[in-house]
């Protein structure tokens, strides 16, 4: 062909990483209440009533769910937002993150 190739592959682009996620779990425990974790859910993860039911009634039966996927720096301060007003109410509740 016409142009300059040498047919030597170089690898001199950066490898376009797309941020990685990570996952906001929430788990379950014997004490919170109910409508505190539905708080939460709406309150932090803009969950309307019916998701948010949904997300705490599965934890409750199962143990863990999903909160929601985001950047580290977001699913961070999700977490830290959680924790911040379980502690406030005097609740066990438990949040933390785990890469998607
Ligand atoms: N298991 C709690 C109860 O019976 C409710 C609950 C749900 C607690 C979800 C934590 O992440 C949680 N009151």
């Amino acid at each position: 062909d016409t142009d300059d190739e040498t047919g030597i592959a170089t690898k001199t682009r950066a490898k376009p990483k797309r941020p990685s996620q990570f996952k906001v779990l929430l788990l379950n425990d014997d004490y919170t209440p109910m409508e505190f974790v539905v708080m939460v859910l709406k309150r932090f993860f803009g969950m309307d009533m019916e998701e948010a039911t949904r997300v705490m009634l599965q934890v409750h039966q199962k143990g863990v769910g999903v909160c929601g996927i985001y950047p580290y720096e977001i699913a961070e301060t999700k977490v830290n937002q959680v924790m911040d007003a379980a502690r406030q109410n005097q609740h066990p509740l438990q949040c933390t993150l785990e890469k998607a």
